[in-house]
Formats: structure tokens, C-alpha cells, sequence
């Protein structure tokens, strides 16, 4: 049977001045460059709420065909987290010292990243984004990488909006996470974000970022 179109109702749009629309361009882009990818996590418990929060927003993104192709399963529990870590690191350490290639490898020195994952049991919550290339209706998703991909963005501007810190981690494979998460089958483990507090003495590697000129080219 197919699908009924939506009704269309008028959009909400609310005009800002240019002057505002400057200002706030602005904050929010200043506020978007102190963004960093955290590795030291202090264990501080953080309320459900603002994770629900960030999910949430997470779920405004757009998708294809409005499709939502993403399931969120947020872990506060201590031994589901201690099951995660080892079956990360389990799957890092293969990966760093037999599966990444000479050059993936030289690529991440910089970083300082290695196999281990302290940060799987440390931060108060793991969020792992769920892809579906089928909704639970039994239709077809499209553009689910996409979408994801936009989710998930989304996801870590609001964290970080709340004052929250998170890093994207992909242990690979990470196959392992739909089944200790219990995942039905059609759903592939896309993203794995702890969130929390910083801990005091994080560090963060001294990067860079693309300036205006390497960032666009305007034609
Ligand atoms: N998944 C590994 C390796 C890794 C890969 C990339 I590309 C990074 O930007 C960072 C790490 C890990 O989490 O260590």
C-alpha cells in the first residue's frame, strides 16, 4: 500500500534584522570553533535529561525521504560499558597491530592515538548511533549514511551547545556493539560517542583548523 502525502501547512519562518542575523552568526561560529574531540573523560555523573536533549536535537535532522534511518541507544550502565570497553579494545588492538595499514597508522600519529579506550568505562554515558537501510515498517530507507551522518553532527553541536564534551569513535569493526546492545539485525552500529564532563587534566592534540580560503572556493 503506498504512503499518503503529508498535509502542507505554512512554514514557521521568523526574519531576523541583518544585524542580528550577523551577531548570532558569529557567536555561533565562535562557539563552534572551541569544539574539540575529548579523549580523558572525568567520571562526573550527567542527568538524563540533557542527553535526551541532545538526542533530540539529533532528530532534526533531515533524512531521505523524512525516513529518521537512526536509532539511539544510550548506555549508563557501569557493566554494560566495562563489556563495551573490552570488546573495543579487544577489537582496537587487532586492528593497530595487524589490520590498519602502515599508512592509516602514520596518519593517526599526530593524534597519539593507540589501542587503548579508558574513556569507554570513565564517561558517564556511551551513545551509539544505530544506521537502519530498513524502517521498522519493513520499507527501504535511502540515503541513510547521509542522514546519519547529518544526525550525528547535529548530535555533537548540541552537546557541545550544553557544555558537554563527546569524541566519535568507530572501533572497527564495531559489529560487537548491536549485539551487547541487542540490536535487531537491520540495524548497524554507525557511531560510538561517550559523552561527559572533561577531565580536568584532558589534554587535546594542538591542531588546526582549514581557514576561509582552504575551507571554499567562491565562484
Ligand atoms: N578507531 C581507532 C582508530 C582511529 C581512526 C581514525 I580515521 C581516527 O581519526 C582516530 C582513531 C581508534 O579509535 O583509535
Amino acid at each position: 500500500m503506498p504512503a499518503e502525502e503529508y498535509a502542507h501547512i505554512a512554514l514557521k519562518y521568523n526574519e531576523l534584522e541583518p544585524d542580528v542575523m550577523r551577531e548570532r552568526a558569529t557567536l555561533f561560529a565562535e562557539l563552534m570553533q572551541r569544539r574539540r574531540s575529548v579523549r580523558h573523560f572525568s567520571d562526573r555523573p550527567v542527568p538524563q535529561d540533557l542527553i535526551e536533549k541532545a538526542i533530540l536535537t539529533a532528530g532534526t535532522a533531515p533524512s531521505g525521504a523524512h525516513r529518521e534511518p537512526w536509532h539511539f541507544v544510550a548506555v549508563n550502565d557501569s557493566a554494560l560499558k566495562v563489556q563495551i570497553r573490552v570488546a573495543a579494545e579487544r577489537e582496537e588492538r587487532e586492528a593497530y597491530t595487524r589490520r590498519m595499514s602502515k599508512e592509516w597508522l602514520e596518519a593517526l600519529v599526530p593524534l597519539g592515538t593507540d589501542w587503548h579506550k579508558p574513556f569507554l568505562e570513565t564517561a558517564p554515558w556511551l551513545v551509539v548511533c544505530f544506521a537502519k537501510n530498513v524502517g521498522d515498517d519493513g520499507r527501504k530507507n535511502y540515503y541513510v549514511q547521509e542522514s546519519c551522518g547529518i544526525a550525528c553532527g547535529l548530535f555533537i553541536a548540541a552537546l557541545h551547545n550544553m557544555g558537554l564534551v563527546t569524541l566519535t569513535h568507530t572501533p572497527s569493526p564495531m559489529r560487537f556493539l548491536g549485539e551487547i546492545l541487542q540490536r535487531p539485525k537491520h540495524e548497524r552500529p554507525y557511531v560510538l560517542f561517550p559523552v561527559g564532563y572533561p577531565d580536568p587534566d584532558a589534554t587535546v592534540p594542538d591542531l588546526h583548523r582549514k581557514n576561509i580560503a582552504q575551507l571554499v572556493t567562491w565562484l
